[in-house]
Protein backbone atom coordinates (compact mmCIF):
# COMPACT_ATOMS: atom_id res chain seq x y z
CA UNK A 1 0.00 0.00 0.00
CA UNK A 2 1.46 3.37 -0.96
CA UNK A 3 0.42 6.52 1.36
CA UNK A 4 1.43 10.04 0.49
CA UNK A 5 1.51 12.93 2.32
CA UNK A 6 0.52 16.25 0.75
CA UNK A 7 -1.18 19.02 0.62
CA UNK A 8 -3.99 19.78 -1.89
CA UNK A 9 -2.25 23.29 -3.58
CA UNK A 10 1.44 22.38 -2.70
CA UNK A 11 3.64 22.85 -6.38
CA UNK A 12 5.75 19.27 -5.26
CA UNK A 13 2.25 17.52 -4.04
CA UNK A 14 0.66 18.06 -7.39
CA UNK A 15 3.57 16.91 -9.81
CA UNK A 16 3.50 13.65 -7.85
CA UNK A 17 -0.29 13.02 -8.02
CA UNK A 18 0.17 13.79 -11.80
CA UNK A 19 2.83 11.40 -11.74
CA UNK A 20 0.61 8.48 -9.85
CA UNK A 21 -2.18 9.45 -11.83
CA UNK A 22 -0.11 8.65 -14.99
CA UNK A 23 1.25 5.72 -13.76
CA UNK A 24 -2.50 4.38 -12.56
CA UNK A 25 -1.30 3.71 -8.61
CA UNK A 26 -3.40 4.39 -6.00
CA UNK A 27 -2.41 5.49 -2.73
CA UNK A 28 -4.16 6.19 0.84
CA UNK A 29 -4.03 10.28 1.38
CA UNK A 30 -2.82 11.95 4.09
CA UNK A 31 -3.64 15.17 4.15
CA UNK A 32 -1.16 17.70 5.33
CA UNK A 33 -2.41 21.54 6.29
CA UNK A 34 0.61 23.46 5.71
CA UNK A 35 -1.48 27.04 6.56
CA UNK A 36 -2.28 25.01 10.13
CA UNK A 37 1.40 24.52 10.24
CA UNK A 38 0.39 20.47 10.43
CA UNK A 39 4.35 19.98 8.82
CA UNK A 40 6.00 20.66 12.17
CA UNK A 41 3.98 18.13 14.21
CA UNK A 42 6.53 15.61 15.61
CA UNK A 43 4.52 12.79 14.36
CA UNK A 44 5.48 14.37 10.82
CA UNK A 45 9.16 15.29 11.15
CA UNK A 46 9.95 11.79 12.01
CA UNK A 47 8.80 11.19 8.60
CA UNK A 48 10.29 14.39 6.48
CA UNK A 49 13.12 16.30 8.98
CA UNK A 50 12.68 19.51 6.62
CA UNK A 51 8.92 19.87 7.53
CA UNK A 52 7.67 19.89 3.52
CA UNK A 53 5.60 17.88 1.30
CA UNK A 54 5.42 15.67 -0.02
CA UNK A 55 6.40 12.10 1.73
CA UNK A 56 5.82 8.71 0.29
CA UNK A 57 5.30 5.69 2.61
CA UNK A 58 5.99 2.15 0.30
CA UNK A 59 5.41 -0.77 2.87
CA UNK A 60 7.04 1.08 5.17
CA UNK A 61 9.86 2.63 2.74
CA UNK A 62 9.91 6.42 3.51
CA UNK A 63 10.90 8.47 0.20
CA UNK A 64 11.57 12.37 0.03
CA UNK A 65 12.00 15.10 -2.65
CA UNK A 66 9.11 14.81 -4.99
CA UNK A 67 11.60 14.19 -7.66
CA UNK A 68 13.03 11.43 -6.48
CA UNK A 69 9.15 10.04 -5.42
CA UNK A 70 8.24 10.30 -9.30
CA UNK A 71 11.55 8.23 -10.12
CA UNK A 72 11.68 5.83 -7.30
CA UNK A 73 7.61 5.07 -8.57
CA UNK A 74 8.49 4.85 -12.12
CA UNK A 75 11.46 2.31 -10.93
CA UNK A 76 9.42 0.61 -8.69
CA UNK A 77 5.94 0.61 -10.05
CA UNK A 78 5.74 1.22 -13.10
CA UNK A 79 6.06 -1.57 -15.87
CA UNK A 80 5.70 1.11 -18.86
CA UNK A 81 8.54 3.71 -17.59
CA UNK A 82 8.54 7.51 -17.92
CA UNK A 83 12.08 7.50 -17.52
CA UNK A 84 12.81 8.07 -21.28
CA UNK A 85 14.83 4.79 -22.49
CA UNK A 86 17.52 6.40 -24.64
CA UNK A 87 21.04 7.50 -23.26
CA UNK A 88 20.65 11.54 -24.68
CA UNK A 89 16.93 11.63 -23.52
CA UNK A 90 17.62 9.98 -20.20
CA UNK A 91 20.49 12.15 -19.55
CA UNK A 92 18.26 14.91 -19.96
CA UNK A 93 15.34 13.99 -17.40
CA UNK A 94 17.59 13.38 -14.90
CA UNK A 95 19.18 16.13 -15.35
CA UNK A 96 15.55 17.84 -15.21
CA UNK A 97 14.82 16.13 -12.05
CA UNK A 98 17.85 17.71 -10.36
CA UNK A 99 16.99 21.04 -11.73
CA UNK A 100 13.41 20.71 -9.71
CA UNK A 101 15.47 22.09 -6.39
CA UNK A 102 16.31 25.07 -8.21
CA UNK A 103 12.96 25.94 -10.08
CA UNK A 104 10.71 24.66 -6.79
CA UNK A 105 12.92 27.35 -4.89
CA UNK A 106 12.03 29.95 -7.79
CA UNK A 107 8.79 29.39 -7.67
CA UNK A 108 7.97 29.21 -4.41
CA UNK A 109 9.89 32.80 -4.17
CA UNK A 110 7.46 34.09 -6.64
CA UNK A 111 4.35 32.75 -5.13
CA UNK A 112 5.08 34.03 -1.49
CA UNK A 113 6.66 37.82 -2.99
CA UNK A 114 3.79 38.32 -4.75
CA UNK A 115 0.25 36.20 -4.06
CA UNK A 116 0.73 34.94 -0.67
CA UNK A 117 1.93 37.62 0.71
CA UNK A 118 -0.46 40.15 1.62
CA UNK A 119 -2.66 37.68 3.29
CA UNK A 120 -0.04 36.47 5.17
CA UNK A 121 1.32 40.26 6.19
CA UNK A 122 -2.63 41.04 7.08
CA UNK A 123 -3.09 38.09 9.22
CA UNK A 124 -0.01 38.05 11.25
CA UNK A 125 2.03 40.62 13.42
CA UNK A 126 5.94 41.27 12.94
CA UNK A 127 6.47 39.11 15.73
CA UNK A 128 4.10 36.29 14.59
CA UNK A 129 6.29 36.23 11.03
CA UNK A 130 9.38 35.83 13.37
CA UNK A 131 7.60 32.84 14.87
CA UNK A 132 6.50 31.21 11.34
CA UNK A 133 9.93 31.70 10.21
CA UNK A 134 11.31 29.82 13.44
CA UNK A 135 9.20 26.87 13.01
CA UNK A 136 11.39 25.87 9.75
CA UNK A 137 14.02 23.32 10.87
CA UNK A 138 16.41 24.89 8.23
CA UNK A 139 16.94 28.60 9.92
CA UNK A 140 17.96 29.05 6.37
CA UNK A 141 14.09 28.34 4.89
CA UNK A 142 12.90 30.17 7.97
CA UNK A 143 14.90 33.42 7.18
CA UNK A 144 13.73 32.85 3.28
CA UNK A 145 10.02 32.88 4.02
CA UNK A 146 11.06 35.57 6.16
CA UNK A 147 12.77 37.79 3.61
CA UNK A 148 10.01 37.23 0.89
CA UNK A 149 6.95 38.36 3.13
CA UNK A 150 8.75 41.19 4.38
CA UNK A 151 10.40 42.65 1.12
CA UNK A 152 8.34 41.17 -1.64
CA UNK A 153 9.81 41.68 -5.01
CA UNK A 154 12.41 43.49 -2.99
CA UNK A 155 13.77 40.31 -1.88
CA UNK A 156 17.50 39.26 -2.86
CA UNK A 157 15.53 35.74 -3.63
CA UNK A 158 14.07 37.25 -6.48
CA UNK A 159 16.92 37.79 -8.54
CA UNK A 160 18.16 34.30 -8.63
CA UNK A 161 14.32 32.52 -9.43
CA UNK A 162 14.34 34.42 -12.36
CA UNK A 163 17.75 33.51 -13.87
CA UNK A 164 16.37 29.68 -13.07
CA UNK A 165 12.91 30.57 -15.01
CA UNK A 166 14.58 31.79 -17.38
CA UNK A 167 16.71 29.36 -18.14
CA UNK A 168 14.09 26.56 -17.50
CA UNK A 169 11.98 28.06 -19.82
CA UNK A 170 14.74 28.73 -22.71
CA UNK A 171 15.17 25.11 -22.34
CA UNK A 172 11.89 24.11 -22.42
CA UNK A 173 11.61 25.95 -25.59
CA UNK A 174 14.58 24.37 -27.39
CA UNK A 175 13.79 20.86 -26.39
CA UNK A 176 10.20 21.53 -27.33
CA UNK A 177 11.20 22.75 -31.02
CA UNK A 178 10.73 19.61 -32.77
CA UNK A 179 8.95 17.30 -30.03
CA UNK A 180 5.49 17.45 -28.53
CA UNK A 181 6.40 16.56 -24.86
CA UNK A 182 9.88 17.07 -23.39
CA UNK A 183 10.92 13.43 -23.44
CA UNK A 184 9.45 12.86 -26.83
CA UNK A 185 6.45 11.69 -28.47
CA UNK A 186 4.53 10.83 -25.58
CA UNK A 187 4.65 12.02 -21.64
CA UNK A 188 7.95 11.40 -19.97
CA UNK A 189 9.25 11.53 -16.43
CA UNK A 190 10.42 15.13 -17.51
CA UNK A 191 7.20 16.81 -17.83
CA UNK A 192 5.47 15.14 -15.10
CA UNK A 193 8.46 16.95 -12.93
CA UNK A 194 8.03 19.79 -14.35
CA UNK A 195 4.06 20.35 -15.21
CA UNK A 196 2.84 22.03 -11.56
CA UNK A 197 5.64 24.86 -11.47
CA UNK A 198 4.76 26.12 -15.01
CA UNK A 199 0.92 25.54 -14.14
CA UNK A 200 1.37 27.60 -11.39
CA UNK A 201 3.38 30.09 -12.86
CA UNK A 202 0.18 30.54 -15.38
CA UNK A 203 -1.76 30.67 -12.24
CA UNK A 204 -0.16 33.44 -10.63
CA UNK A 205 -0.82 35.33 -14.36
CA UNK A 206 2.79 35.13 -15.29
CA UNK A 207 2.33 33.36 -18.24
CA UNK A 208 4.33 36.71 -19.89
CA UNK A 209 6.94 35.11 -19.28
CA UNK A 210 6.78 32.87 -22.24
CA UNK A 211 4.05 33.73 -24.17
CA UNK A 212 6.16 35.66 -26.98
CA UNK A 213 9.60 34.74 -26.13
CA UNK A 214 9.04 30.66 -25.39
CA UNK A 215 5.43 30.17 -27.19
CA UNK A 216 5.87 25.90 -26.97
CA UNK A 217 5.76 26.12 -23.65
CA UNK A 218 2.14 27.62 -23.35
CA UNK A 219 1.51 24.81 -26.06
CA UNK A 220 2.59 22.29 -23.80
CA UNK A 221 0.93 23.50 -20.81
CA UNK A 222 -2.20 23.36 -22.70
CA UNK A 223 -2.04 20.12 -23.82
CA UNK A 224 -1.09 19.05 -20.07
CA UNK A 225 -4.47 20.54 -18.85
CA UNK A 226 -6.53 18.01 -21.56
CA UNK A 227 -5.16 15.45 -20.04
CA UNK A 228 -6.95 12.96 -17.09
CA UNK A 229 -4.34 13.41 -14.86
CA UNK A 230 -3.95 17.18 -14.41
CA UNK A 231 -7.20 16.79 -13.81
CA UNK A 232 -7.15 14.38 -11.22
CA UNK A 233 -3.74 15.43 -9.81
CA UNK A 234 -3.80 19.48 -10.23
CA UNK A 235 -7.47 20.36 -10.77
CA UNK A 236 -9.40 18.32 -8.61
CA UNK A 237 -7.79 19.63 -5.35
CA UNK A 238 -8.07 23.76 -6.24
CA UNK A 239 -9.66 24.76 -3.51
CA UNK A 240 -13.07 26.51 -4.82
CA UNK A 241 -12.44 30.31 -5.30
CA UNK A 242 -9.19 30.16 -4.90
CA UNK A 243 -7.76 30.33 -8.33
CA UNK A 244 -8.86 33.93 -8.83
CA UNK A 245 -7.58 35.54 -5.47
CA UNK A 246 -4.24 33.68 -6.55
CA UNK A 247 -4.35 35.45 -10.35
CA UNK A 248 -5.10 38.53 -8.75
CA UNK A 249 -2.20 38.40 -6.22
CA UNK A 250 0.23 37.24 -8.89
CA UNK A 251 -0.83 39.58 -11.80
CA UNK A 252 -0.87 43.21 -10.20
CA UNK A 253 3.02 42.45 -9.99
CA UNK A 254 3.52 41.79 -13.39
CA UNK A 255 4.32 45.17 -14.61
CA UNK A 256 7.58 45.10 -12.14
CA UNK A 257 8.34 41.58 -12.77
CA UNK A 258 8.39 41.83 -16.60
CA UNK A 259 10.99 44.71 -16.32
CA UNK A 260 12.95 42.95 -14.08
CA UNK A 261 12.83 39.23 -16.31
CA UNK A 262 13.43 41.60 -19.41
CA UNK A 263 17.05 42.23 -17.99
CA UNK A 264 17.78 39.00 -17.25
CA UNK A 265 20.16 37.20 -20.04
CA UNK A 266 18.32 34.26 -21.64
N1 LIG B 1 12.49 19.93 -2.75
C1 LIG B 1 11.29 19.54 -2.05
C2 LIG B 1 10.52 20.79 -1.70
C3 LIG B 1 9.32 20.47 -0.84
C4 LIG B 1 8.59 21.73 -0.40
O1 LIG B 1 9.21 22.79 -0.11
N2 LIG B 1 7.26 21.63 -0.31
C5 LIG B 1 6.46 22.77 0.07
C6 LIG B 1 5.14 22.72 -0.67
S1 LIG B 1 5.37 22.75 -2.43
C7 LIG B 1 6.16 22.71 1.56
O2 LIG B 1 5.87 21.67 2.09
N3 LIG B 1 6.23 23.86 2.24
C8 LIG B 1 5.99 23.90 3.65
C9 LIG B 1 5.84 25.28 4.16
O3 LIG B 1 5.76 26.22 3.37
O4 LIG B 1 5.81 25.43 5.39
C10 LIG B 1 10.47 18.58 -2.92
O5 LIG B 1 10.53 18.72 -4.14
O6 LIG B 1 9.80 17.70 -2.38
Amino acid sequence: MLILYHAPTSVCSQKVRVGMALMGLAYESRLINLQKGEQFAADYLRLNRDAVVPTLIDDGLVVVESSLILEYLDRAHNAARLMPAGRADRAQAQHWLLRCLAIHAAINTLSFSTAFRAGILASNTPEQIDALAARFPDPVMGQKRKDLLLNGLASVYVGQALVHLRRMLADMQAVLADRAWLDGDAIGLSDVALIAYVDRLERLGMDGFWSTEYPRVGDWLQAWRTTAPYATGIEAFVPPGSADAMRTGGTKHWPALNDRWRAIPS
